[in-house]
């Protein structure tokens, strides 16, 4: 039997469920838990979702977002399992999810991230899925039920975020065909974009005007990097939700191979994420310092200021960037 079929199964045997996903959640970790959530609950199952952080107002539109419980009170809930997506580590999901949210029975992984070490007691880890939702729309499928317009919504936000709105390597055929399958539900695509992109409040664009003042390149022009300071965050006043998606701007410039942002976060650590185009695995890079994540996009964390941090992974990216 197949892991999809498995997994089926293991739906079917059980009553009670909690879904959980990791901690900053984004568009797929958050459309991944919305259409598994309408699928166990359209099969009668009582289930539940928990989240570590808030999901960003811009996907307040999705189905079932008003579901998601967060901040968690627990209140002793054990069920029977706890399906956890696109997480590559138990603890992804946050320090106080990760030891209170315990099943009576069971953990499910659903993943894809190359970097996932199967923490489960069954994992359903594709690592050429584009996404979470990818998986999940494939369990959907094979289940034999119709995907309908909520689920379709769900898994349509969360392909085209983890797909960077179909640009990236990992907008296959198989990729096209889902989202055709998806539209044809009659989702309205423009206002899906456009709820997850074109709502930015105005702090966002004046933090990405303070952030694109430190950009910074390599002499052999194939490394970019920029910081955002705590002091960005209060001038501005926004928060680290406010600085996801700036990474993006600099992996824009014509001669750029990797692209890697600083951010300072409360613990005064450095969240360091990174891009490449071609061919780095800085999902190996990451890895070097304890994160993780894909080739093409990775992240992790430094107990060092943003400057100290940069140099360090700077180090290392330099002999990647040589082979
Ligand atoms: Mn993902």
């Amino acid at each position: 039997m197949n892991i999809y079929h498995k997994i089926l199964e293991l739906i079917d045997q059980h009553d009670s469920f909690a879904i959980s996903a990791h901690v900053n959640p984004d568009g797929d970790s958050i459309g991944a838990q919305l259409a598994l959530y309408s699928f166990l609950a359209d099969l009668n199952k009582y289930v539940r979702i928990f989240n570590t952080d808030p999901i960003p107002p811009n996907y307040h539109f999705l189905p079932f977002s008003e579901k998601i419980e967060q901040p968690c009170d627990l209140d002793g809930y054990s069920p029977e399992v706890l399906i956890v997506l696109d997480a590559s580590t138990l603890v992804r999901i946050g320090n106080h999810l990760s030891k209170n949210l315990v099943p009576q029975q069971l953990t499910i992984n659903i993943d894809h991230h190359a970097s996932a070490d199967r923490f489960g007691d069954y994992n359903l880890v594709e690592s050429g899925a584009s996404s979470t939702c990818e998986i999940v729309y494939k369990l959907i499928q094979l289940s034999g039920t119709k995907i309908g317009y909520k689920q379709a919504m769900a898994l349509y936000t969360g392909i085209m975020f983890d797909t960077g709105c179909f640009r990236y390597s990992n907008s296959t055929s198989q990729v096209h065909h889902i989202a055709a399958n998806l539209i044809d539900q009659g989702i309205e695509v423009d206002k899906i974009y456009r709820a997850v992109y074109e709502t930015n409040p105005v702090r966002r664009l004046r933090l990405l005007t303070k952030a694109l003042e430190t950009v910074e390149i390599s002499p052999d022009g194939k490394i970019a990097w920029l910081i955002i300071s705590k002091k960005m965050f209060d001038h501005t006043g926004t928060t680290l939700e406010d600085a996801d998606g700036i990474i993006n701007q600099i992996r824009s410039i014509d001669t750029i191979e990797v692209a890697i942002m600083a951010v300072s976060n409360a613990q005064e650590q450095s969240k360091i994420s990174m891009r490449s185009k071609d061919y780095v695995d800085v999902g190996k890079i990451c890895a070097e310092f304890g994160g993780g994540g894909h080739a093409r996009a990775a992240g992790c964390l430094i107990d060092k200021s943003c400057e100290t941090a940069l140099e360090m992974v700077i180090e290392i990216t330099e002999k990647y960037i040589d082979i």
